[in-house]
């Protein structure tokens, strides 16, 4: 594997209600970013996160699974978080580590339960929000009344960057007002094809632009002043802007997908590596003493421990973020809870039950 920069990482989070498709998406998301040859499906019990026998046998994650894939130059790593409230206890560990959490909803259900309280978890560390409307092929998927909901729940943060043409059986196209253009895919999904937005909708999608500019433009005083002067921001400005309002929870963007059907997924992932924070861009990491740790490689080496579990045939598994400085195998860390020395042995880059 390629040896990434620290601005090259993404430490994304996948939460929602259950049966939103946060498993799905991220088999859809190892699929594109080549870490998997083959798309899995959670029913035939052959993703790579529900690896456990307890979840193929429920049919839902039940542990919080740490995943990764590659895309145009960026690492993503991401943690697929259960979404039934019995294993809600997954979620917060993986909160904790992540820059960035996607909120997968149901568009045939809109806001549900789940939703709520994944976002609430997402509050309380202060984490940047992707919303993910997944289930768009659905004959009962609502695209108005799931943003409806979803507005009279977060208020006037929705930043809407793509809405669907034709939710339903025959989905198959949205139009992307960031990039003002109309994705559409075949029936196997993958890379859509760029097109020009029709005349017909040009009007709504310059007015949903509209929208989304404004809001790119409030979070910086530079940005506001260009679009007040040009009447206008290009792309870059305007990630700019989406990235600060990111970062300060002052909106929230807003994506469309088929994950069953890897609809959307690539241009998601694509978002996530010019938009979404990378660990550098985080705030310092306070330890239960009060200190802070700034996220550097030239640092000390300090790594926090968010998960172990005991994996069959390999035994006890540490699941730790670095977050300052250089890991290497054989080192002697300081466990600042027990106040005892550990040797770090094998490191593994996992993907499911798969390391590398
Ligand atoms: N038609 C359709 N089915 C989907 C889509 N995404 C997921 N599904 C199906 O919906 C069901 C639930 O999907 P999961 O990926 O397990 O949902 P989850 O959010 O991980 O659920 P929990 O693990 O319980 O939190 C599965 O049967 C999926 O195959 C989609 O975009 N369209
Ligand atoms: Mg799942």
């Amino acid at each position: 594997m390629k040896v990434y920069q620290t601005k090259e990482i993404r430490n994304i989070t996948v939460i929602g209600n259950s049966g939103a498709g946060k498993t799905t998406l991220v088999e859809s998301m190892l699929f594109e970013g080549g870490v998997i040859s083959r798309r899995g499906d959670v029913k035939s019990k052959t993703t790579a996160s529900d690896y456990n026998l307890v979840e193929q046998e429920y049919g839902n994650s039940v542990h919080a699974t740490v995943l990764y894939t590659e895309f145009e130059g960026c690492k993503i790593n991401i943690i697929d978080t259960p979404g039934m409230d019995d294993f809600v206890g997954g979620v917060i560990p993986a909160l904790s580590v992540a820059a960035t959490g996607l909120l997968v909803f149901n568009a045939v259900n809109g806001v549900e339960v789940g939703t709520e309280i994944a976002n609430r978890n997402a509050e309380k560390f202060n984490k940047p929000l992707m919303f993910v409307v997944n289930h768009l092929d659905h004959e009962n998927s609502n695209w108005e009344n799931t943003i409806d909901m979803a507005k009279t729940t977060f208020g006037n943060k929705l930043a809407i960057v793509q809405y669907p043409l034709n939710p339903g059986l025959a989905y198959n196209k949205v139009i992307d007002v960031l990039k003002m253009k109309m994705l559409q895919w075949g029936p196997a999904g993958g890379a859509p094809e760029i097109l020009d937005i029709p005349a017909a909708e040009l009007e709504h999608a310059e007015e949903v632009h509209n929208q989304l500019l404004e809001m790119a433009a409030e979070n910086d005083e530079e940005l506001m002043e260009l679009f007040f002067e040009q009447g206008n921001l290009n792309e870059d400005e305007m990630r700019k802007g989406l990235k600060l309002g990111m970062l300060s929870r002052s909106l929230f963007p807003v994506f469309c997908v088929c994950a069953a059907r890897d609809m959307g997924v690539r241009r998601l992932m694509e978002f996530i590596c010019n938009v979404a924070p990378n660990p550098g861009e985080l705030a310092p990491v306070e330890t239960i003493d009060g200190k802070f740790i700034k996220m550097d490689i030239n640092g000390p080496t300090s790594i926090f421990v968010f998960q172990t579990s005991i994996e069959q045939h390999v035994g006890e598994v540490t699941y730790f973020k670095v977050i300052s400085g250089i890991l290497k195998e054989g080192m002697d860390l300081i466990n600042t809870t027990k106040n005892s020395k550990e040797r770090i042995s094998q490191i593994y880059c996992v993907a499911g039950k798969t390391r590398m």
